[in-house]
């Protein structure tokens, strides 16, 4: 299997239990690929509308601060802070919530629901393997890629980019060896 440059979309995926921040990204990463990272303002307005729909007034995102970041470890070009945010209030706010359409940094232990993201990637040459109960498979892949795979976060896709199929998802410790 040869995993090349692919074309990503993302579909949302909005969850109506209340967890705190962390949690919620847990959540995220079991059931679909992390917490939503907002990359335009397109995309949170399509998340706004997600909120609005489904009568959800504020919801986690995946940005928070460590120098603020989203969670996949993506770059920031792009922000919505509501009037005076993000103040980091009390120097406790290190997690980030949507309300609105627009973001307040927030006490990551508060219990919000949360947006996921799914991201489908398409490879040039996809990979068919089946699994049934029990079954250990090994999957050796060749990676042809300028990235660099000494970067945790891009370790993250490329194993996020084995682990998602679409129709079947396995549960199974994948291990990127280099
Ligand atoms: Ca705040």
């Amino acid at each position: 299997m040869i995993l090349e440059d692919e074309t990503k979309s993302s579909q949302y995926k909005l969850v109506t239990l209340a967890l705190t921040w962390q949690d919620a990204q847990y959540y995220c990463r079991l059931y679909y690929t992390d917490l939503v990272s907002v990359m335009s303002l397109s995309a949170n307005e399509e998340l706004m509308m997600i909120l609005k729909a489904n009568d959800v007034s504020a919801a986690w995102i995946g940005l928070y601060r460590e120098s603020w970041k989203w969670a996949d470890g993506s770059s920031i070009p792009f922000t919505l802070w509501s009037p005076q945010q993000p103040n980091n209030d009390n120097g406790s706010q290190a997690c980030v919530y949507m309300q609105g359409g627009s973001w307040n940094d927030w006490n990551c232990d508060t219990k919000f629901n949360f947006l996921c993201e799914e991201i489908i990637e398409e490879t040039s040459s996809e990979s068919t393997f089946s699994l049934t109960s029990g079954q250990k498979t090994v999957v050796k892949v060749m990676l042809l890629t300028n990235a660099d795979l000494a970067d945790k976060s891009v370790r993250q896709r490329v194993l996020r980019q084995v682990r998602v199929n679409k129709k079947r998802r396995f549960k199974a410790g994948l291990f990127l060896l280099l």
